[in-house]
């Protein structure tokens, strides 16, 4: 890419992309919906859904014929899923899920930890408990879709507007500045196989919130905490214009080694302006190698958060729009760079690298023989609570179960676990995750109140 002459070229790029496409429309080789056109790119292209819209015949009928990837606009947020401390409620989201695997669609999850749209009882809670009850939510909404999620929002608009630079004040601000990354270990111990996203607005281009937010990245990847994409939500109108550096911006996040994603993309307008508008948001993601795809964030006008601002692809009555024709040329031009590795799921191993979490105590081999594992483990410790994320790995032949011998220090109190049974101070694979081939692993976390502190897990496996 050419970085001088993005500013510049950005702005033509639209008139230029459905300028060129003209041609390329009557060609037979043109994909003829987004979803189709973007995956020839080796992208995706996904839209928000409500789940008490699919059964209105228009917009599934569009949903399915366009789109493969979907967002949940409100279903997967704290306030939905644990509207209760402690009792989740799925029921919308799951409903949604449902849809997708029917359709071939697959999930981008949001959003995990958010300042808003928490239910009251988190709304009310601070410090230790605030913290515990966002460990545990994250955990058990993670582990109720694990496997089922493309990539999660893990972490929703955590910086302020403004020049500052700064942190948004939040309940879960003040509960500690790490408690981002606590998220986002604990999720990866949930469902290792999402990708985990920072989702953020108002950081479409180079400016300080966009430099904070990049600047966190940079320090996740250079300390191991998992962090695999960035989305740019690109709510765009005009008092929140489309940047002239928003490929620029997109590139310099993915040369961070994060994949990007456009999220919650609505433009404000109508006609040709709007339309130009997409086709430049299109051409900027298929210019950067590692944006993966476009989420729009809605269907039709009237299903838009701003519908005033007729924002969409579709008019009220389903309708393509302008936008909407210049969108899919944009994509069938497009692929002017490589496109990013192919693949349905997270390229990664189905478990979490060794450097998400700060220690790594080692455990004696156990068993003996060539039945023998070994457990470590990996503490997140803050004041007053922890996740300890236990790796079972198998010796030099696979086992079929596995029992860890590891003693928790007095003091602590355990809350949560996941993907174990315990038995006192011996922790069991429960029925899923017993087999681990020869010199693979598996991992099962314990959350608690208290510190950790040094652990010696011990292992056997049969
Ligand atoms: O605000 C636009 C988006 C900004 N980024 C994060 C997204 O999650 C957010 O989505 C919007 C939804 O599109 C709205 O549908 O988030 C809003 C809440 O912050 C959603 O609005 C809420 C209404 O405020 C509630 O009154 C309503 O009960 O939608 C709820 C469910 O319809």
């Amino acid at each position: 890419m050419n970085r001088a002459r993005t500013g510049g070229a950005i702005a033509l790029a639209g008139a230029a992309a459905i300028a060129v496409v003209v041609g390329l429309a009557s060609s037979a080789q043109a994909a003829t919906t987004l979803g189709a056109s973007a995956a020839d790119k080796g992208r995706y292209f996904g839209t928000a859904v409500a789940a008490y819209k699919l059964s209105d015949a228009t917009y599934s009928g569009i949903l399915d014929r366009e789109f493969n990837m979907i967002t949940p606009e409100n279903e997967m947020k704290w306030d939905a899923t644990e509207p209760t401390q402690g009792q989740f409620s799925y029921g919308s989201a799951d409903q949604i899920v449902a849809h997708a695997n029917a359709h071939g669609q697959r999930m981008r999850g949001h959003a995990l930890a958010w300042h808003s749209q928490q239910p009251s009882w988190a709304q009310n809670m601070s410090g230790t408990a605030l913290r515990n009850a966002m460990v545990n939510h994250i955990t058990n909404v993670a582990t109720h879709y694990q496997g089922k999620i493309y990539a999660w929002d893990v972490v929703n608009e955590a910086f302020a507007d403004g020049s500052g630079g700064g942190r948004r004040d939040s309940n879960l601000q003040r509960t500690g500045n790490d408690w981002i990354e606590v998220a986002f270990r604990t999720a990866r111990a949930a469902d290792p196989g999402a990708k985990l996203c920072y989702n953020d607005y108002n950081t479409d281009g180079q400016n300080a919130k966009s430099n904070a937010v990049y600047a966190m990245v940079q320090d996740f990847k250079a300390r191991g905490v998992p962090i695999d994409c960035v989305g740019f939500q690109s709510h765009i109108n005009s008092g929140s214009p489309l940047p002239s550096d928003y490929q620029a911006n997109l590139q310099r996040f993915a040369n961070l080694g994060v994949d990007v994603q456009i999220t919650e993309l609505d433009i404000a307008g109508s006609g040709t302006a709007q339309a130009s508008s997409y086709a430049s948001v299109v051409k900027a993601c298929l210019a950067v190698s590692r944006c993966t795809g476009i989420t729009v964030w809605g269907i039709r006008d009237s299903d838009s958060w701003r519908s005033g601002d007729t924002p969409l692809l579709f008019d009220n009555n389903g309708n393509k729009k302008a936008s909407y024709t210049s969108t899919l040329d944009a994509l069938n031009a497009g692929g002017t760079s490589s496109p990013p590795p192919v693949s349905t799921s997270p390229s990664r191993s189905t478990s979490p690298s060794p450097s998400v979490s700060p220690s790594v105590s080692p455990s004696n081999p156990g068993g003996g023989g060539g039945n023998g594992c070994t457990a470590t483990t990996s503490v997140n410790q803050w004041q007053g609570g922890f996740v300890v994320t236990v790796r079972v790995t198998a010796g030099a032949a696979a086992i079929n179960s596995w029992a860890v011998g590891l003693t928790l220090p007095s003091g602590t109190t355990v809350t949560s676990t996941w993907n174990v049974t315990r038995s006192g101070n011996t922790w069991s694979n429960v029925s899923y995750n017993g087999h681990v081939n020869a010199g693979q692993y598996t991992e099962f976390g314990i959350q608690g109140t208290g510190t950790a502190g040094t652990l010696s897990p011990t292992c056997s496996g049969s």
